[in-house]
């Protein structure tokens, strides 16, 4: 009632408003969507860590209790929008030079009621009341807190070798198909599964580092590199007699990228992960996870070169052209060609693209790094072997490719395709250089909808997946499309992967991440509901698009993302 009232008397400030861009305290933005929004809103780690309250005396007062929760809300809530430093990314720039001059009224009906632009309507939707309302109004008028830095001593100090080198096998200690095991995110409690892709039973479900995020390979496919949002790597070793923790460390507060030296000479030598928080990369021993270089990524932007705090590393991965690791700066729009051959005279290339970087692959050749600049609804093409900028290709609303898949078209030689959180399209690019429409869009398919992540394809497979989970729409979020590579114009076939999976709870059951096993012919989802709902995998034949196999366990709870082995290894996508 009370909150009615509250609301009823700001009617008029409302209307105003809500009319009104909000595009007014910042820079132009395009209106995000409801897809992107429950993309990006995830909780940040840095929710539980201490920071000093900065007060700032232009800004209405706040306790030190009132601040210590609405930092904590903030972080929960706002960061993966608006950014630690709340010098804005998918969502607006917060800082008390913008925020104060609108006041706190002003800013409370925004926080309430959203904004057409894609604020989430916190009061109106319930998910914050009328008291945290007037409380974030209030913090971000007041200096965003810095989270710590987290240097070397920080790193070494969480560095654990659980199992040391020489006291590894020697040789493969089990029976398992190792190049057939799938390594399945289990988000939410901060496990992965090993699960055999020959008899679908789980190895082991390893524990690692909180919503932890992907998995990758090291060059001989013997080592497994997991991280976790909260910065924490562990390395299993693939050779035990049943595949387990050897290594550990965190190299930051938040994170999400890690990878390993693949150019010859260098296998199994390095390995590399990339924070969001404090924005750095870090180049650790490929046996121990013993941190040896950390570099910062703070600098300026490539369009309008104004110095950024708190540009986050997005993907990594490792050069196959050179004793290189490709480095993706979100914010500044930079990739960092890093040159590990020498880290005491570390050499890097920067090149420009676009803001802001986020998820990429390479074509088939692995020549070419295509890189999503999803805020500028671009993909930057980057040629490994030249280190230089092949081109900047615009495609649809949002490009969220993974790490896209490569196919031969039957028109258009070998294209990198891409699908896309903000519209329906998949943009296929070609990665024939030769060609006069090389790295241009050579052809836009139609799938199901916005609202994608993921797409895949592999050499053996005539298909092609587009998974759709975050639609709004749940017959479009808990299935997935499928086109035949060899008659894209015919559309595509739907498969019904969660209604396959046969929970019986009310569960989300978004269909997520198309991954083939090794020999490509079968290819395994994830039916992702939340941590209290039971979740699935669902394997499907590649060559009939029928059922093989639905595993489901207690411990497969959120299941997200999955990683085969051979395929990661060697960047078959
Ligand atoms: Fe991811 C890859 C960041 C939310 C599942 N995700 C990536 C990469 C980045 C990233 C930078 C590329 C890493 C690389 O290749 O080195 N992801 C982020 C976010 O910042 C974001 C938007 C919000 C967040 O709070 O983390 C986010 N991601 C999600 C999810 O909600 C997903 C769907 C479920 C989950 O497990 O959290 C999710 N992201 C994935 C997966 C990959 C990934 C499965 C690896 C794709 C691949 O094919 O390699």
């Amino acid at each position: 009632m009370k909150a009615l009232k509250r609301m009823i008397r700001l009617t008029p400030i409302v209307a105003l408003l809500l009319s009104a861009p909000w595009a007014a305290l910042a820079q132009d933005k395009k209106p995000i969507t409801e897809s992107e929004l429950k993309y990006q809103a995830g909780a940040s780690p840095l929710a539980g860590e201490k920071m000093y309250q900065a007060t700032n005396p232009k800004a209405p007062p706040m306790t030190q209790a009132e601040f210590d929760l609405a930092r904590k809300i903030y972080f929960e809530r706002c960061a993966g929008c608006h950014g630690v430093l709340r010098k804005g990314a998918t969502g607006k720039a917060l800082t008390p030079d913008l925020t104060q001059d609108k006041g706190t009224d002003y800013l409370k009906v925004f926080i309430a009621y959203g904004s057409p632009a894609g604020m989430p309507n916190w009061q109106t939707s319930g998910e914050m009341t009328e008291q945290e309302v007037d409380l974030m109004a209030r913090y971000i008028q007041h200096d965003a807190p810095m989270p710590p830095e987290f240097g070397m001593a920080e790193m070494k100090a969480t560095w654990k070798v659980i199992v040391p080198p020489a006291q590894r096998p020697k040789r493969k200690m089990n029976n398992y198909n190792i190049a057939n095991i799938f390594s399945t995110t289990l988000r939410d409690t901060g496990e992965v599964a090993l699960i055999d892709g020959d008899t679908k039973q789980i190895i082991n479900v390893v524990t690692t580092g909180y919503a932890v995020h992907i998995s990758r390979l090291s060059a001989s496919g013997r080592y497994l590199f997991v991280i976790g949002r909260d910065a924490k790597i562990n390395m299993i070793d693939l050779w035990m007699p049943k595949p387990d923790n050897v290594a550990e460390i965190r190299i930051g507060l938040e994170a999400r990228s890690v990878d390993t030296s693949k150019f010859k000479g260098y296998e199994d030598k390095l390995a590399i992960a990339g924070a969001y928080w404090p924005p750095q990369f870090v180049i650790m021993d490929g046996d121990t996870l013993e941190p040896r270089k950390i570099v910062s990524t703070r600098g300026m932007t490539v369009d309008t070169q104004e110095f950024h705090p708190e540009p986050r590393v997005a993907a990594i991965v490792a050069s196959h052209y050179k004793p290189e690791f490709v480095v993706n700066v979100k914010e500044t729009g930079k990739t960092l060609m890093v040159d590990y051959s020498n880290l005491n005279a570390l050499k890097i290339t920067e090149i420009g693209s676009a803001r802001y970087l986020h998820d990429g692959g390479w074509d088939a050749s692995k020549r070419y790094f295509l890189v999503a600049a999803n805020n500028s609804n671009k993909i930057a093409a980057i040629d490994a072997k030249e280190g230089k900028l092949q081109a900047l290709i615009d495609v649809g609303k949002i490009p969220h490719p993974g790490r896209g898949a490569n196919f031969k078209h039957p028109k258009f030689g070998p294209v990198w395709a891409t699908s896309h959180l903000g519209d329906e399209q998949i943009a296929l690019i070609s990665t024939d250089p030769k060609r006069k429409d090389g790295f241009k869009v050579v052809q836009m398919l139609k799938g199901q909808g916005g609202g994608s992540l993921f797409i895949k394809t592999h050499p053996k497979s005539q298909h092609l997946y587009v998974d759709t989970p975050l639609n709004p729409d749940p017959a479009i979020s808990q299935s997935v499309a499928v086109f035949d590579i060899r008659n894209l114009d015919k559309g595509f076939t739907v498969l019904p992967i969660a209604e396959w999976a046969g929970l019986k709870d009310d569960g989300a059951k978004r269909v997520v991440q198309p991954e083939y096993n090794k020999a490509g012919d079968e290819v395994w989802f994830a039916v992702w509901s939340a941590k209290n709902k039971e979740s699935a995998l669902v394997v499907v034949d590649d060559r009939t698009l029928k059922l093989k196999a639905v595993i489901r366990d207690p411990r497969l709870i959120t299941p997200t993302g999955h990683f085969n082995v051979h395929n990661t290894q060697h960047d078959v996508y």
